[in-house]
């Protein structure tokens, strides 16, 4: 079965979905798109997507008879009111994260699917689907005995002139947010956020880098760095230290060079090369369930609890080193 997808947001990531859909997945086509840019929308059918139609809003392409399931990448506070639409229609929907930009609107997210009864939505948290995390859980579980440290880093070279202080959080943090609570199977109970001195190339709005510092319920202290102007590449870090060893997330397969007295690596620049198959592969995960009428992967719950952190993070932004309490509710048996 060809599931028949409709893009709402055709962006930097909604165009590269649109296209690794048609061009590299097996299983999908994308017969619809929409952007508050229409001259967006029509780049992508130009490019990548040349019988897809174009609509004028994300609540119309929902509905159209001939759109199977949804594929929300527009930015992200326009996220919830889509996917809470696919819902309502019964359609599988992709989101991107963040599911939504505050608890409340997850919140509404996971009510609704948990009333319809059946799992729709996937939230786009692909590090799960990253093969270094994955083996980086693996040997967590086998080998390093049980966690008791993690050293993360979060860098970008840059970012927009729009990017503010709470977007660390809520547009960058995310990822490990939920991806360490996956690798560790555990739950967070504590915030806290230090700010060193002011990088020189970060805009007056934006406080960069950051030190989060997250509390699990086993006991576990995590900290990740945020430094989103750090200029020299896009460069993603994690080490677990356990009771027996410690594992480290391999580094990106690169052409090691002996150049002119130096040992050298590249490192990447761009978030789309980092974890382009991890894209590729929860894509396809989505295509598949989506055939069945249902969702796999990331779960809305999953996106509720990293709002949930992300929410007290901001607030610890603001607390200035006072470590802020996470409180988890109980979760929907959909989920389990
Ligand atoms: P972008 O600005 O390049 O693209 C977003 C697009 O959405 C724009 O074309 C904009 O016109 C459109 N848009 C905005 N509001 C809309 C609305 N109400 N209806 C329809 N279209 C609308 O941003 P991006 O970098 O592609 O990010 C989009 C989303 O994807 C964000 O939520 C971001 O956090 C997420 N993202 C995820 C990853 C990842 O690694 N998983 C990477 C990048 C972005
Ligand atoms: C972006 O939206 C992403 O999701 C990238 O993966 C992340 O590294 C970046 O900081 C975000 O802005």
């Amino acid at each position: 079965m060809t599931v028949r997808i409709g893009v709402i947001g055709t962006g930097a990531i909604g165009s590269d979905h649109a296209r690794r859909i048609n061009q590299v997945l097996a299983g999908g086509k994308v017969v619809a798109l929409s952007d508050v840019k229409s001259a967006s929308a029509e780049a992508v059918r130009a490019g990548v997507a040349p019988d897809a139609k174009l609509y004028a809003t994300g609540e119309q392409l929902i509905a159209a008879d001939d759109v199977d399931a949804v594929l929300v990448a527009s930015w992200g506070a326009t996220h919830e009111p889509y996917v809470l639409a696919a819902i309502a229609a019964g359609k599988p929907c992709f989101c991107e994260k963040p599911l939504a930009t505050t608890a409340e609107g997850a919140k509404r997210i996971v009510d609704a699917e948990t009333a319809r009864g059946r799992r729709l939505v996937q939230v786009g948290f692909m590090r799960r689907y990253d093969a270094g995390y994955v083996e980086l859980k693996e040997a967590v579980r086998s080998r390093t005995g049980a966690p008791i440290m993690v050293h993360a880093a979060h860098r970008n070279p840059t970012v927009p002139e729009a990017y503010v202080t709470a977007m660390a959080i809520h547009d960058t943090l995310i990822h490990e947010i939920d991806v360490l609570r996956w690798l560790l199977d555990d739950d967070y109970v504590s915030a806290r956020v230090f700010f060193p001195r002011q990088a020189a190339r970060a805009n007056a709005k934006l406080r960069d880098p950051q030190v989060v510092v997250l509390e699990t319920k086993k006991g576990v202290l995590i900290d990740v760095e945020i430094f989103v102007n750090c200029h020299y590449g896009y460069d993603i870090q994690c080490e677990v230290v356990g009771e027996d060893g410690t594992a480290r997330l391999p580094e990106p397969m690169a052409v090691q060079l002996r150049l002119g007295a130096k040992l050298q690596n590249d490192i990447l620049t761009d978030w789309k090369d980092r974890f382009v198959s991890a894209y590729d592969v929860e894509l396809q995960d989505f295509l598949k369930a989506a055939a069945r009428g249902t969702a796999a992967g990331p779960s809305s719950w999953d996106g509720y609890v990293a709002a949930i952190t992300s929410d007290a993070c901001v607030k610890a932004q603001e607390a200035q080193g006072v470590a802020v309490p996470i409180e988890m509710v109980r979760k929907p048996a959909l989920y389990d």
